[in-house]
């Protein structure tokens, strides 16, 4: 069995009066180290700060459902079919020789956490992340879900023209026994009109509210029929148009609510599945990158302490720009231009061709690069301070263009090109090509993986600070997954971190911090002294 794919007892234990194991919790504290800075007449004041925290993980992982909606689409029967191949181990012929199942693009299944050092050895130890905290492994996920059309999931995979032809025909009978997509809601203005003669499974009527009573009874009958603790709904259907955010309509929890009963036009289908989950009480994760998560969908979390997350999987071109552009300009180097190409032939391409929804992929491949520019106010002049009453205009910023073609001869492959263009020293200039192909999906399919088994996971933490004598669970917006998205969701009014390396950071200091470990430090000052 490949490595990636091995169940393994989750074995590190932390020796510290910090951290403390019942058959119950995992408890530790921990210090949050931060700083407080104050500006004045261009002058900086820093004040370092220590916060305590007790951190509670319940160890017993419980029975966990995925729910994704557009299950039967490239993503969601791509996830299904190598789920099942990892758990019955089947092995493959392709044109180059045998192939074993594996969980590799998985952050969580196929990589590692340096945990510490060795001190006779002198070499720094690491262990799989999985094993840092009890996680759920994707072998055991119960699988289910929605979509519009209803082509059995044998035939879904088949459709999607993306595994190996003896991996489908192996996979297939277990693909089958799956239950078929679960009808769906449709409201043909929020996809592309392209769509419409795949939308055959549908709820039928137009009254919102009882979609959303629909939804909300397919959620609750999965996890009785299935005695699940747990359900992930995770939204891998077709990028919809963005929804306009109106004042009375979608602005707070309440006036959503009010909307949906009134069967309001500006509803979307996600906002919908994102308010039944809530509503429900399991967590609800967006997979694309349209605005799910309108303002009343963040207060109905908020109230009812359910969570969300995305937006948009950060998965192959986005991926390398947010550590490009980081790079780029870490090194003191101007990006003046990227300019972002690429065409790919599945379903996803056909429905990004056109306009409004290739708006909302445009909007979240775009924004990947604003926090590492708004952070180097050497290279990139600030914004001048808006006048009382205005917009705050935009500081400089590279251009910036993002073009994406439909081609259907290529199928699943998607071809992106990336030009970085570049001020280097005393007016010389770079510039960097990259082209990168590979198959969409598989990409893809690994991060609804990680942002299943993560979410679950910390849905399970709590923590408590100061006077607070109950533990409270997170907040409802998980930025945690901001590795595994394009356009993180965050809570209101606090930074979005784009860069890969220092939202791969968080995950792990989060991680350790839960065993009572310290945040990741490359600092090695023993390395560095006599
Ligand atoms: P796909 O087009 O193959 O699958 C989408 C599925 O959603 C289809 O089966 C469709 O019938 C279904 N659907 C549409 N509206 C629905 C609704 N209201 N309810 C239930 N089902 C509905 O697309 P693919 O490649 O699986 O991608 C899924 C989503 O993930 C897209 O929005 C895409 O932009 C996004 N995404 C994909 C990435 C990738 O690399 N494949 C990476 C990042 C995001
Ligand atoms: C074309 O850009 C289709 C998209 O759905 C992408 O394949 C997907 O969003 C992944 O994008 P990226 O930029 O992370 O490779």
């Amino acid at each position: 069995v490949h490595p990636t794919a091995a169940r393994r007892p989750n074995y590190l234990t932390v020796q510290s009066e910090n951290t403390t194991y019942t058959t119950e919790y995992i408890d530790a504290k921990y210090i949050n180290r931060g700083a407080s800075v104050s500006v004045s007449d261009g002058q900086f004041t820093v004040t370092p700060t220590a916060q305590p925290y007790e951190l509670r993980t319940a160890r017993k992982v419980g029975k966990t459902g995925l729910m994704m909606i557009g299950v039967g689409g490239n993503n969601g029967s791509t996830l299904c079919a190598t789920i099942l191949a990892n758990r019955h181990n089947i092995i493959w012929g392709t044109k180059t020789g045998v192939q074993q199942p594996n969980y590799i693009g998985s952050v969580l299944r196929a990589s590692t956490v340096q945990i510490g050092t060795d001190p006779l050895t002198k070499q720094e130890v690491h262990i799989p992340i999985a094993d840092v905290l009890p996680m759920v492994h994707p072998n055991d996920l119960v699988l289910g879900g929605w979509d519009i059309s209803g082509l059995s999931m044998d035939q879904a995979m088949k459709r999607a023209q993306v595994l190996d032809y003896d991996l489908q025909r192996q996979v297939a009978p277990y693909m089958a026994e799956l239950e078929k997509p679960l009808p769906s809601i449709y409201y043909p203005d929020f996809i592309a009109a392209n769509q419409e003669a795949r939308a055959d499974n549908l709820i039928p009527g137009a009254d919102k509210q009882a979609h959303l009573e629909h939804i909300r009874a397919d959620i609750r009958n999965f996890k009785e029929k299935h005695d699940l603790d747990r359900i992930v709904v995770f939204w891998t259907a077709n990028t919809e148009r963005y929804s306009d955010i109106i004042s009375g309509v979608n602005d707070t929890a309440d006036n959503l609510l009010a909307a949906i009963k009134a069967s309001h036009s500006e509803v979307s289908p996600s906002t919908l599945f994102a308010v039944a989950a809530i509503l429900e009480g399991q967590p609800f994760v967006n997979g694309a990158p349209q605005n799910t998560f309108v303002p009343g969908v963040i207060g109905l979390a908020e109230r009812e302490k359910s969570f969300i997350g995305g937006d948009d999987l950060k998965s192959g071109q986005t991926k390398l720009k947010s550590v490009l552009a980081e790079f780029l300009v870490n090194a003191g180097i101007k990006p003046l231009s990227i300019a972002s190409y690429n065409h790919l032939g599945n379903n996803d391409g056909k429905n990004l061709s056109a306009e409004r929804q290739f708006k909302s992929k445009e909007i979240s491949k775009s924004s990947v690069v604003d926090d590492m520019v708004d952070a180097n106010r050497l290279l990139y002049k600030a914004p001048q301070v808006a006048a009382k009453g205005e917009k705050q205009a935009k500081g400089e910023h590279p251009d910036h263009i993002i073009v994406i073609k439909y081609v259907p001869a290529v199928g699943d492959s998607k071809r992106a090109i990336d030009e970085y263009y570049s001020e280097i020293f005393c007016g010389g200039r770079q510039t960097i090509n990259i082209f990168n192909e590979c198959e969409d999906s598989l990409l893809a399919t690994p991060l609804i993986l990680d942002l299943t088994i993560l979410t679950e996971l910390l849905t399970r933490i709590q923590y408590r600070s100061g006077e607070q004598k109950e533990f409270a669970s997170l907040y409802p917006v998980l930025s945690l997954l901001s590795y595994m998205c394009k356009a993180p969701l965050v809570k209101p009014g606090t930074a979005v971190v784009n860069s890969l390396g220092r939202q791969r950071n968080a995950l792990e200091s989060f991680l350790k911090a839960c065993v009572g470990l310290e945040s990741n430090t490359d600092l090695l000052l023993e390395t560095r002294i006599w």
